[in-house]
Order: structure tokens, then sequence, then C-alpha cells
């Protein structure tokens, strides 16, 4: 087995048209995007990613939860693949980057080994995760998740959105459930390309992102009933305001993230008021709840004290509060061989790099269960993401793609 040679790179130029030509697909209001998982957006940019694997002498294969798989052969038929890839979903106000970086990264490694002419013994195959965002059907990495097995197929058809669309139909509907059983695929190995989405490597000065390990996500949703009434004419005493107890335990939360500093993070992104009517106090109100940590216990106590602190402001309010939850998964060890690979294709290609811990969850915490997994990050620009203005520049896609690159070539035995 050959090592890779240094001079073998991807083509910057390529990927980053790529990139800005899946971006004028599902465009955002501000420059970036939202192509939404299982909308019509997001078919029409599966459709060009098939027709990109079709023109690079790809085989497709299409799963029943829409994950997608381009296939290259490898010399031995009998080997397992490595996989690369992530997800084309986007956050209603995402950016161009998150996700499909990852994707078109792929795309890219497959295109320059055929420009090198490089064969590689074992297959790879670049994948597209359906619905990694989990904002329109909760939870994120619903499709690799049920590839891995944390949810079943029936329970993940049935999450539906906030019209009461199932996602089984939506994913029907836009013409992409496959017919491959779901977590059929066996993996030599998985590797991710993602944007870092926040701001460690950038300050560092880092161009490349080894990533030994993804920090555990706690999704609890909450919901607070009170009694509509009108704004005006109601006496303070006699109100039942879930919107203010919400508000109460929102403070709360964020006390909680605080006494875990400085790496347990917490906050509401989701936040539902009914009946939402300037003279009406809320009678009802439903918010999701994300806690994240590297450490577990800490996890496990925040969860806790949510529950006590939202029982005691719910008692002492008069107010009504049911919990559930919708999502999460512990903290993530990549494996040893797959992040000593990226770590060697950095230092052969001599980028600037660190280790990192990813404060995102992704396709690669599920798969990881499977299958040796690592991930590559680039920086972004003031560490900025879910966020339209989310920014990259051509030099870090680039640095990111040949680590990938050299990464999957070792791995995968030129
Ligand atoms: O929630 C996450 O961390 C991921 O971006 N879906
Ligand atoms: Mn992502
Ligand atoms: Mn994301
Ligand atoms: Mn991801």
């Amino acid at each position: 087995m050959a090592a890779p040679g240094e001079n073998m790179k991807i083509n910057a130029e390529r990927l980053w048209d790529s990139l800005m030509e899946m971006a004028q697909i599902g465009p955002g209001v501000a420059g970036g995007n939202n192509r939404q998982t299982v909308t019509d957006e997001d078919s029409q940019g599966r459709h060009l990613f098939a027709d990109w694997c079709a023109a690079a002498g790809m085989t497709m294969g299409v799963d029943q939860m829409g994950n997608m798989f381009a296939r290259r052969e490898g010399t031995d038929m009998d080997a397992l693949p490595v996989y690369v890839g992530s997800h084309l979903d986007t956050q209603p106000t995402g950016g161009k980057y998150d996700g499909v970086l990852g994707v078109l990264g792929g795309l890219e490694i497959i295109r320059s080994m055929n420009d090198l002419g490089i064969r590689t013994k074992h297959p790879i195959v670049v994948t597209n995760f359906t619905n990694e965002e989990g904002t329109r059907f909760a939870p994120a990495m619903l499709a690799s998740g049920v590839f891995a097995g944390i949810h079943t197929q029936d329970w993940a058809y049935g999450r539906e959105d906030a019209e009461g669309l199932k996602f089984g139909d939506e994913l029907e509907r836009i013409g992409w459930k496959g017919d491959e059983e779901v977590g059929a695929r066996q993996m030599h190995a998985f590797f991710e390309l993602h944007i870092e989405q926040g701001p460690i490597l950038e300050a560092e000065g880092r161009d490349v992102g080894v990533v030994t390990h993804g920090q555990g996500l706690s999704w609890t949703q909450v919901t607070i009933t009170g009694k509509d009434s009108h704004t005006g004419s109601t006496p303070m005493p006699m109100r039942k305001n879930a919107g203010l107890g919400m508000a109460r335990v929102l403070q709360k939360v964020d006390e909680i993230a605080w006494s875990h500093a400085p790496h347990a993070v917490g906050a509401a992104g989701h936040i539902d008021v009914h009946p939402n009517s300037r003279n009406v106090i809320p009678g009802r109100v439903v918010f999701t709840v994300d806690f994240r940590s590297p450490d577990l216990t800490v996890i496990e106590d925040m969860e806790k004290r949510l529950k006590i602190e939202t029982d005691a402001i719910c008692k002492e309010m008069g107010l009504d509060v049911t919990y559930e939850k919708v999502g999460g998964f512990d903290p993530v060890k990549f494996d040893e061989g797959c992040v000593t690979a990226v770590r060697a294709a950095a230092e052969r290609l001599g980028h600037s790099h660190m280790d990192l811990i990813s404060g995102a969850g992704h396709d690669a915490c599920w798969i990881n269960r499977v299958a040796p997994t690592a991930m590559v990050m680039c920086p972004c620009v003031d560490g900025l993401s879910h966020n339209e203005a989310e920014e990259i520049s051509p030099d870090w896609a680039a640095a990111g793609a040949n680590v990938l690159f050299h990464a999957v070539m070792e791995t995968a035995e030129i």
C-alpha cells in the first residue's frame, strides 16, 4: 500500500463552484439557504447531487429513509467500502456550508481520484443523510439514527412537522423513499468533513480540526399550561400566565448551564406560544430545552435540575407542566485509528491543526456506533453557523477536503 503523495490534491476551484451551485437551490432571504428536509428544495438538491455522482461514474443507492449512497468501485469487490459524507438539508435560516461541505467534499475526492487515475482497494461511498437538522421533523440526525439502529423506521416515519405532516409521507411525496433496507450496509470506516460551527479554530489560527470527541446533547420538550385570558381585563392576581412561567424557566436554564461553565451550554431555540395573540395571556407554551456537554454526568444533572426548577415555578404559579425527551445522545469518542489517519493527513499536507471536541451534533455521532468514525473540521468566520451569514474561505474548504482526501486514501488503501 502506497502513502498518498503530498502532490495529490483536490481541485479547490471545482469544489468551491459546486458549493456555490448547490447554494442556489433553496435560497434563504439573506444570502444563506432554506433547503429543509424532504421539501421540494431538498429534492432538487438531491437530484443535482445525484447528477454529479453519475457524471463522476458512481452508482447510486437510496434506502427507505432517503439516505443516498453514491459508490465508486475499488479493486477488491469484497472489501467493505469507506464511507464519506454528511447532509444536504439546511436550517430554515441556514448557511451554505453546514453539511453541504461534507457531501460535496466527498464528491470532490472522487472527482479528484478520477482525474489522478487513483484506484483504491476498498470501494468508496459518498453519502447524503436525510434530515440531519431535525428542525422540521425532530430529532436531529433522524436518518443516520435509524441507520445506526437508534430509532425504528416506523417511529421516524411518524414524526410530525408543525403542520401535522408526517416525515414518511413527505419523503414519499418528494420521491426519495428508496427501497434499500436501512442500516443493512456495512462500513469499513466513515469520515465526515464539516465546518466547526464554533470560534475555536479561527481564534487559534488553525486550518484543520482533528475531531476526537463530540459533546452529548439533550432535547427536552416542555409544555406549560395556564389559562388564555384577556390581557386587559384580567386582574394580575387571577392570571395563569404560561408565557411568564416559560420566561422564568428559561432564566433558570441559563443559570444551570453557567453553573457548569466553561463547557456546558443550554438554551431553548424552539418556542411556540399559544394562542400568540397580542391581547391574550398565553395559556399554553411549548418549548425545547437544548442542553449539551462533553460530560454525561453534567447533562444528567442539567436535565434533573430543569425538572426541579420548572416544577417549583409551575407549582408556585398554578401552572401545569409536562416533559417529553425528544432527542439526545451521549458524548462520543471517535475511533483512534480514523482520528490518527486524519491527523497524519493534516501533518503530511502541512496544515496547521488541533484536536477538537465537536460542539454541534453530526451524523458521525450516530454512525460512530456502527463503524470506525472520525471527523475533519474547517474554521468558519466568527464561528457563526445556523445563520444565513455563515461563511468559510475557499482555502479552508480546500484544506479540509484535502485532509479528508488523504485520510480516505490511506484508509481505503491506494
Ligand atoms: O443540533 C445540532 O447540533 C446539529 O447541527 N443538527
Ligand atoms: Mn451539520
Ligand atoms: Mn446544522
Ligand atoms: Mn452533521
